[in-house]
């Protein structure tokens, strides 16, 4: 456990090429860095070749469904081929460059597939997003960004539209649809006659490749700027073992394309294990429509939010057999002992446990070989060495609370967010002595295994979504209702957490209905921001805590929610 990374940490080398000419899937050893790596070409075009040579199964690489009868199929040469076309869009038809930023803000369709490889291979730099996301929430990632481009759908078109003269840098606009739009390339008809002949960049390790938005407890979302090296974790011999995918398996990550959960958990972890990335467009989240495709399809892998696994259990059945799942796994918030156990009793299956952020990738996990202990979200997954450690970054011995570190010095892990794009104070923040600070309170016991214990700051996380107060508070300011407020968690049976708001009202609005109002506020969340931010429960107050100062005291709340005080 306290080993120093330095010391397990090999000189770089060029080994790209070398995982082509080897049979099996490309993998690098836990510790090791390639100078040089890009997903496309040393991962996915190994399996496309594999394919030709014979040395892989006929099942698909990627089975999309909707529900509706519609149904995609792609081999991995298919898609090396329709990804090189999609590169050819973006450098041709676009002028796209390598470094350039790209938002892509897409439901769960294949072409979110192709366009997230197609930037790996250009060294287009893509902004995942969710597709709930309102028209102010894309301006301001549009401006932070400085994007050049957008991919997007009819949904999101038009909010685009009404706001490109307040986005100069936003020079291509691309329509994934059946239908066109004037102003807005065609992907589909364009990926018919794009050429499929294009050479893959050969990325640096370390040159950035994707940007995941992500909330802190001030202010609005950061951009957390990842390398292509964050790819690499998954083909690393200890993460293989979180989920031990085979070739044949059929993987289905329910995460929305808008996470970091599903870069890795829907597209480079099934890709790397050479195994069928399964997704069903799922465009509501229905608990019925999950449980008949689990029973339908041969899926023997699951990948989701707790707050999943629980609304599933919410059903009327005793006990349920999936004729072909034999392996749950979950992360995104905190998993208790009771739904593992729970699951086990009806459905036959263990609940393995992973914890990771939008800056880090996977840090822990419990592996499919390691026995599960109950309320630990397993150990450090390399290359991480994690560590529990006090305010000034000194780790802490086993059973003691502290925060849960990732070591950065002397060698940062390249699976590590390079940093807040833009935003270098907050990236200094959350160093503290030789470790990164995730933010979370944790505690290591004899084993290594870590268990979760909260944050230590005000960000809520409802249901595995990460939210930052003060982007629910800003949206409720917006309503005339609405004097002042103070958003926290507040716990739940089925989402784990979720938005509480406290709310001062104006004067004009203190003798309307509650309920109504409430719903009011809720509605009006939901129009003005991503909607999985809205407060699902909401207090009216005279006032609110403070300090002499005149700040909110949030944490005060929080403990009375919590029933602490
Ligand atoms: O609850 P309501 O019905 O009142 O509201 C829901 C939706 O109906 C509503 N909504 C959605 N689209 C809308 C809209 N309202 C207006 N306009 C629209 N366009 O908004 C509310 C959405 O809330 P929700 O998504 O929390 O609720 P839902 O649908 O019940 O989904 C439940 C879950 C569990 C499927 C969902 O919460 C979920 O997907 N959670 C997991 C998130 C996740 O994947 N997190 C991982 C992040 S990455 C990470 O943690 C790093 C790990 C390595």
């Amino acid at each position: 456990i306290h080993k120093s990374f330095h010391n397990i940490h090999p000189a770089p080398s060029q080994l790209c090429c070398r995982s082509l000419s080897e049979v099996g899937a490309p993998r690098w050893n836990d510790y090791e860095v390639p100078e040089e790596f890009n997903f496309a070409s040393c991962v996915l075009d190994y399996w496309a070749q594999m394919e030709k040579e014979g040395k892989r199964g006929p099942n698909p690489a990627f089975w999309w469904v909707n529900g509706q009868g519609d149904e995609v199929k792609w081999s991995f040469r298919e898609i090396a081929d329709l990804t090189r076309r999609t590169a050819n869009i973006f450098t041709q038809t676009c002028g796209l460059q390598q470094g350039d930023l790209l938002a892509l803000i897409l439901p769960r369709v294949p072409e979110w597939w192709l366009v997230t490889v197609g930037c790996m291979r250009t060294g287009i730099i893509f902004m995942p997003a969710t597709i709930m996301l309102k028209a102010k929430d894309i301006l301001y990632r549009l401006q932070m960004s400085k994007a050049k481009g957008i991919v997007t759908t009819d949904t999101i078109a038009s909010d685009v539209d009404s706001m490109a003269s307040e986005c100069p840098s936003l020079k291509t606009k691309l329509l994934v649809s059946d239908h066109s739009r004037e102003g807005w390339l065609d992907f589909r008809s364009l990926i018919k006659s794009a050429s499929p002949e294009h050479t893959c960049i050969k990325s640096k390790t370390v040159d950035p490749m994707v940007i995941f938005f992500t909330s802190g407890t001030t202010g609005f979302p950061k951009m957390a700027k990842h390398c292509h090296g964050l790819a690499l974790q998954s083909t690393f011999p200890t993460s293989r073992k979180i989920r031990s995918l085979k070739t044949s398996d059929v993987s289905w990550c329910l995460s929305d394309p808008g996470w970091i959960l599903a870069t890795m958990g829907a597209l480079v972890e099934p890709w790397t294990a050479g195994c069928t990335a399964f997704i069903h467009h799922l465009p509501q989240f229905d608990t019925k429509v999950i449980i008949q495709a689990l029973l339908k399809y041969p899926i023997n892998q699951f990948f989701g939010a707790p707050s999943i696994f629980r609304m599933i259990l919410q059903q009327d059945f005793t006990s349920i057999r999936f004729p072909a799942l034999e392996h749950c796994c979950t992360g995104g918030e905190v998993l208790w002992p009771k739904d593992q156990e729970e699951w086990k009793r009806r459905t036959g299956l263990p609940l393995y446990d992973i914890y990771g952020q939008s800056e880090t990738g996977i840090i822990c996990a419990t592996l499919r070989e390691m026995k599960i202990k109950p309320g630990f979200l397993g150990k450090a997954s390399p290359p991480y060495d994690v560590q529990v450690i006090d305010d000034k970054g000194n780790i802490l011995p086993p059973n003691t609370e502290g925060n849960i570190g990732i070591r950065i010095k002397p060698a940062r892990p390249v699976t590590l967010f390079l940093g807040y794009e833009g935003n270098p104070e907050k990236t200094a923040e959350v160093e503290c002595g030789d470790f990164f600070n995730t933010g979370d309170a944790g505690m290591m016991d004899e084993e290594g295994y870590i268990c979760f214990l909260g944050r230590s700051d005000d960000i809520i996380n409802a249901s595995g979504y990460r939210i930052g107060p003060a982007e629910v508070e800003s949206a409720l300011m917006e309503h005339p209702a609405v004097a002042e407020s103070a958003v926290v968690s507040s716990p739940d049976p089925i989402r784990g957490e979720v938005v509480k708001a406290f709310i001062v009202l104006t004067p004009q609005f203190l003798s309307h209905d509650k309920d109504q109002l409430t719903k009011e506020l809720q509605d009006h969340v939901k129009s003005v921001t991503a909607p999985y931010k809205y407060p699902r429960k909401v207090e009216f107050v005279p006032d609110l805590p403070k300090t002499i100062t005149g700040k909110i005291k949030r944490k005060e709340l929080q403990k009375k929610e919590m029933g602490q005080m």
